[in-house]
């Protein structure tokens, strides 16, 4: 996690777009948090459906490290991480506690694992092809990714519906995907799994309007207004 702030407009920059410009993909986790925490903070926004192999110059010249998600704002400035993305959605005016919540050591210490080990060793076990010189076996990647986080997780819903308590918080928008895509790698293995509480929090995600919401089918070309939800989770 990084503590930065938007890039400073340069004196000549140009202007940016009029809404908020989102650079996303669909079924990348760090820009489903980023759009849920643009759509649960209520912020207008266009997005723009990148293709990880063609990405389009407009980013490549916003944000040479060229990952997604990256949000242009009309002031010109230019945030490239997920989690400063979620903060700027929802940290200035946080009426419902979502981004104070997860600012617990405990929640931020799961946003560290998840960033961290988990899916570094998510990767190494979804991915074996990519990772030939690695040491361990897929499989104990895969059990490393389970204590890091899943585990932890478990212990934490047992006593609570939500990592943010009675209601949700930022840290839920940012693991949840992450979890989504643990979970997709092996469904029937990890119905099995003796992770109760874990399994019904991601199950109530999998269906919640908001998580549908962000997921939407945009046309593959341009700057599109991206449909708002109706109202935010309390
Ligand atoms: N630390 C970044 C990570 C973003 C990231 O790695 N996104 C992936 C897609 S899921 C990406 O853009 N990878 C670059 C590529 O595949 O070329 C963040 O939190 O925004």
């Amino acid at each position: 996690m990084h503590a930065s702030t938007p890039t400073p407009q340069a004196p000549f920059a140009l202007p940016g777009p009029q809404l908020p410009r989102l650079y996303t993909f669909r079924r990348c986790p760090y820009a489903m948090r980023a759009r849920m925490a643009l759509l649960q903070a209520g912020r207008d926004f266009e997005a723009v459906e990148v293709s990880l192999r063609d990405k389009p110059a407009s980013l490549l010249a916003l944000s040479p490290k060229a990952t997604v998600p990256v949000l242009q704002l009309p002031d010109g400035s230019v945030i490239e991480e997920s989690w400063d993305i979620m903060r700027w959605a929802l940290a200035a005016s946080d009426a419902l506690g979502w981004w104070t919540r997860a600012q617990s050591p405990a929640n931020l210490d799961l946003v560290q694992r998840n960033d961290g080990d988990f899916k570094l060793h998510l990767d190494r076990w979804k991915y074996p092809q990519r990772y030939a010189s690695e040491t361990l076996t897929p499989d104990a990647h895969r059990d490393r990714a389970l204590d890091v986080l899943l585990r932890p997780l478990e212990a934490r819903l047992q006593g609570t519906p939500f990592l943010g308590g009675a209601t949700a918080c930022a840290t839920e928008l940012a693991v949840m995907p992450f979890v989504r895509q643990f979970a997709s790698v092996n469904p029937a293995w990890f119905a099995a799994l003796d992770l109760p509480s874990l399994r019904s929090w991601l199950n109530g995600w999998l269906v919640n309007p908001l998580f549908v919401a962000c997921m939407v089918k945009l046309p593959a070309e341009g700057a599109n207004r991206f449909p708002p939800i109706p109202s935010p989770m309390p």
